[in-house]
């Protein structure tokens, strides 16, 4: 086999990147001018073996994207990466990108959202939520993810989001809409607690608490060992996102159980894209995780929130891929450099946090 036929990195793939062994050795590699520093042609042609989707075929950084990566590791600014900053790289950077930790994150493949109060069929874009079950359990069957996570939408009876409580409740006095003039699937503004003014759509009542709509859909297949989450379980604050409330008062235990884990990457599937997948996503892109969404795996309610809110998901560094697409992303053969991107960022946020430390600020 030629030697430009041999990807660097493909040997590196789920191995433990805290033993530096290979490190100077990988140094050595890109450092064609022996210089003892990694200039913009070779970190570009280290781009191009890193950031594949099979062994041979490099995915096509621009020269800008090259540049954003490089000022993320480069700590001393002098443009190039010396063996110091290639130590973090390989220690924190390389570990992401070559040996991640993946969870699955299904969200909200519930009753009410398939053949209930809220089915997916019912509302404006018609979308059928049971097509998601074939797909997510097939990603299960082949068993590649490290964590997987269900979470479950799991309301009170007398929940905030509910257009059945609406009269029962304080619209705030900014509210374009008033009590009496709400109907179904409007946005209104409620008083809320601690003088917080609460946007909340008024849904049809779903996902109550113990009820036949908020179980998992039986042919949904659940794994062992996996990790389950219930949110909206407050009355007065709505939660889309599986790691915060609405109004961002309160974190359900999700981040703590993947950081036990030492999670790295979700992927996300399930109902509805526009809505509780949407939040889940952008702020597991907030809390530095990799995210991905399994576009055929996931269905939504409306058709410009779909369109809507895939723009903000995208925006904001999220990765949609397809199903077929994610086995050899898991074995790292596939290595998205947007995902790259976000490993970045999250190097060069604890490298500040560690500066900051050092320097004994709060
Ligand atoms: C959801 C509307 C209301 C969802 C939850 O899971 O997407 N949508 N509550
Ligand atoms: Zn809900």
């Amino acid at each position: 086999m030629a030697d430009e036929d041999v990807n660097y990195f493909d040997s590196l793939r789920k191995t433990d990147f805290s033993d530096t062994n290979g490190l100077k050795t990988c140094f050595d590699h890109f450092d064609k001018d022996r210089d003892g520093l990694l200039d913009a042609n070779e970190f570009s042609a280290l781009c191009k073996q890193l950031f594949v989707h099979n062994h041979s075929d490099g995915y096509h950084l621009t020269e800008q994207q090259e540049e954003a990566l490089v000022e993320l590791l480069d700590s001393d600014k002098d443009g190039k990466i010396n063996m110091e900053e290639f130590e973090i790289c390989w220690k924190y950077w390389f570990r992401q990108v070559l040996s991640p930790v993946s969870a699955l994150v299904i969200v909200d493949v519930q009753n009410d959202f398939i053949d209930g109060s809220l089915a997916l069929r019912n509302s404006p874009a018609c979308q059928e939520g049971s097509e998601v079950l074939p797909v997510i359990n097939k990603l299960l069957e082949e068993e590649l993810f490290d964590v997987v996570v269900y979470t479950k939408d799991w309301h009170p009876a007398d929940h905030i989001s509910f257009f059945e409580n609406v009269k029962e409740r304080n619209i705030h006095p900014s509210s374009p809409i008033q009590g009496e003039d709400a109907k179904m699937f409007d946005t209104v503004k409620f008083a809320g607690p601690n003088d917080l003014v609460c946007e909340q759509t008024l849904w049809p009542t779903h996902c109550v608490q113990g009820t036949w709509g908020a179980e998992l859909h039986q042919n949904l297949k659940i794994v062992d060992d996996a990790v389950v989450i219930n949110k909206g379980t407050n009355p007065d604050i709505d939660s889309y996102s599986a790691f915060w409330d609405n109004m961002k008062q309160s974190q359900t235990s999700l981040v703590e159980e993947l950081k036990a884990r030492r999670v790295t990457d979700i992927y996300v599937c399930g109902l509805a894209v526009d809505i509780c997948v949407a939040f889940t996503s952008l702020d597991g892109v907030e809390h530095g995780y990799r995210t991905v969404v399994i576009e055929d795996a996931v269905r939504g309610i409306d058709c410009d929130g779909i369109k809507t809110r895939k723009k903000k998901m995208k925006d904001a560094g999220c990765v949609f891929v397809k199903s077929a697409d994610v086995p050899d992303m898991l074995n790292c053969k596939d290595r998205h450099p947007e995902l790259g991107y976000q490993a970045a960022v999250n190097v060069a946020m604890a490298m500040k946090i560690h500066e900051a430390r050092l320097l004994g600020s709060p």
